[in-house]
């Protein structure tokens, strides 16, 4: 089956493929219609099976053109005028593009004048000083691809949590609706709501297991079969592997708990049961302390547990956990304290307080946005298009006039809608932590998101000096999306995050964790750091549409990730409450 992934990544190649051609709007327009079938929320193949050509339309950004590709590339599996732009330009542009300063329109310069094709030719280039000779190319940008060829190569195995949850839940919901089932459940990383994942592994009980294997592997949108025997299937979906593994109902919830993951707390809690005269695997736990060699079988000793998850817990005296706690950072010592953490669910949340309109680059206009957000029943909301400066991609940004007079169309549009409509911006964090805004721009705004965008190359200590400076302004109410990272694509800062955290906490400025599945940032581990040291979290979407609000999925989880509770969340709060913090 074509995915809204596979869709949205065939879009966007379209786009580099024109940038590097030097087209003009046309790439912005791909893009756009990228993003939003990426997130759209049902299979657009479908609209093309039901013959439905409205309903592809109608995506945010689809218009008659691209709606024709889409239907091109779902029914032949590849779109002509693609296939003529690949030709043209053979290039591993994905590969190359993860270059960090390396984009569509220099690779479209390094193919035409140095043949580069792959990022082996463009080593062999760097390495030989031919790139430098490139006009608008030097002996700095040559060294700076060396460094960053090791990461590309590394880069783009893995599937982008935002990409393949989509895909396991339709793999749930297939085994839900298959005979013989008694209960399903993702496992491994996604079940873990990893920012990537290698691959979806995926659990059902049942007393029938080949007839469950089978009417698996007759699913319609698998693509490949990979492997299968008796109670296990591996297969492709678009350009993810699922594993299937099929297990009795008496060891359903042990399975879950070893396949979930992750292998690091699986290791300590299987030390902390062997401590305990407990020995724990995939079948069961086992009271083997009459046993004389627990090693001597699987299933060996007194089975105590192994229906469901919480009872392998239980087993050992520990509290169940959500699955993102299980990481080895301090869950299993915080379950046997009985001190684990009230995670933020995405029902505590009450508004989104950093989101674009098409004053600087979303696709809509502000009251389409704020609609979108009362329609979710936010009862607040931030319209924070950027701020002129560096990194913000050509002519986008808002100069001071732009802004004031977009701070008036906000006030109007509040006053005609319930929800409340904050005036904001997205500022710059510029090299040396400055943001760069007037007073007079300052005292009209109500809330301030400043964000790196450029210079993301810094080395451990300047960044960090870099974000504390931002964090510490009076004016900066959010520190957007704090490592600008890009996921398979730029590493960004590198920084120490408790020490951006007590700094956050003293100048009361909230961190983001931005929910945009290509950023997830900050990433899990630094918001427990950051909530460790007492620092409050926004969970943005950074929406620039009004599906894209959706996003707030992914942030939840990753906050969930970073033992986020609703009191360290300021968009949790009532309003002013939130309002008390802002000022
Ligand atoms: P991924 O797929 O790379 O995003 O990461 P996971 O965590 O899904 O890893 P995967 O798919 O290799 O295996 C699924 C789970 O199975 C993993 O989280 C823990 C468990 N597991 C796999 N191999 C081992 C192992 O050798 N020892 C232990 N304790 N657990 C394992
Ligand atoms: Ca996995
Ligand atoms: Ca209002
Ligand atoms: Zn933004």
């Amino acid at each position: 089956m074509t995915t809204n992934a596979e869709l949205a990544a065939r879009l966007e190649e379209f786009a580099d493929l024109l940038e590097a051609d030097d087209v003009e709007y046309k790439p912005r327009a791909y893009r756009r219609a990228a993003e939003s079938v990426g997130a759209h929320p049902t299979p657009i193949a479908d609209y093309v099976d039901a013959d439905d050509r409205e309903a592809i339309e109608n995506v945010e950004g689809v218009g008659e053109a691209i709606a024709s590709k889409i239907i091109e590339y779902v029914e032949t599996g590849e779109i002509e005028e693609l296939e003529e732009l690949r030709a043209e330009l053979p290039v591993d542009m994905a590969d190359l593009t993860r270059i960090e300063g390396v984009g569509p329109k220099t690779v479209g310069k390094l193919h035409r004048e140095l043949g580069i094709e792959t990022l082996d030719d463009l080593e062999e280039a760097a390495e030989a000083g031919e790139v430098r000779e490139v006009k608008g190319f030097g002996a700095k940008t040559e060294q700076n691809i060396l460094d960053n060829l090791e990461f590309a190569r590394q880069m783009g195995q893995r599937q982008l949590l935002g990409e393949a949850r989509p895909l396991a839940d339709d793999v749930l919901a297939h085994l839900e609706g298959l005979e013989g089932v008694d209960r399903c459940e993702v496992a491994g990383s996604i079940r873990r709501w990893r920012a990537t994942i290698g691959d979806v592994d995926a659990l059902a009980s049942t007393e029938t297991p080949e007839a469950v294997v089978e009417a698996f592997l007759a699913w319609d949108s698998i693509d490949d079969e990979i492997e299968s025997g008796p109670a296990k299937a591996s297969v492709r979906v678009g350009d993810v592997r699922v594993d299937l593994r099929v297990v009795a109902p008496e060891e359903f919830g042990s399975a879950l708990q070893y396949f979930t993951g992750s292998k690091a707390h699986n290791v300590r809690l299987r030390n902390y049961a062997i401590d305990r005269g407990m020995k724990l695997n995939e079948y069961g736990a086992f009271d083997v302390s009459d046993v004389d060699d627990p090693d001597a079988g699987q299933r060996i000793g007194e089975h105590v547990a192994g229906e469901t998850e919480e009872s392998m817990y239980e087993a050992l005296g520990l509290h169940w956990m959500p699955p993102e706690l299980r990481e080895d950072r301090g869950e299993i010592a915080a379950a046997a304290e009985g001190d684990l953490p009230e995670l933020v669910t995405r029902e505590d949340v009450r508004g989104d307080l950093h989101t674009h309109t098409e004053w600087s680059d979303g696709n809509n206009t502000i009251e389409e946005m704020v609609a979108a957000a009362e329609e979710r029943s936010y009862e607040y909301y931030c319209v924070s298009d950027h701020a002129e400066g560096p990194g913000v991609v050509g002519g986008m940004g808002l100069t001071d006039e732009e802004i004031l007079e977009q701070v008036e169309e906000v006030r109007a549009v509040d006053d005609r809608y319930e929800i409340e409509v904050f005036a904001g911006i997205e500022a710059n964090v510029d090299a040396d932590g400055e943001i760069g805004l007037s007073e007079e721009v300052v005292d009209a705004l109500d809330l301030i998101v400043a964000s790196p965008h450029s210079a993301l190359g810094q080395d451990f200590d300047t960044a960090t000096d870099r974000l504390v400076r931002a964090v510490e302004n009076p004016d900066v109410d959010v520190l957007g999306h704090p490592s600008g990272r890009l996921l398979n694509e730029r590493e960004g800062l590198d920084f120490d995050p408790n020490a951006l955290a007590r700094a956050a906490v003293d100048h009361d400025t909230a961190l983001e964790v931005n929910s945009n599945p290509h950023r997830l940032d900050l990433p899990g581990s630094d918001v427990q750091a950051a909530v460790d040291e007492g620092a409050k979290i926004a969970i943005d979407t950074d929406a620039h549409s009004p599906a894209t609000l959706e996003y707030v999925r992914w942030g939840v989880h990753t906050a969930r990730r970073g033992w986020a509770e609703p009191a360290d969340v300021i968009n949790t709060w009532p309003l002013e409450e939130l309002r008390a913090f802002l000022h």
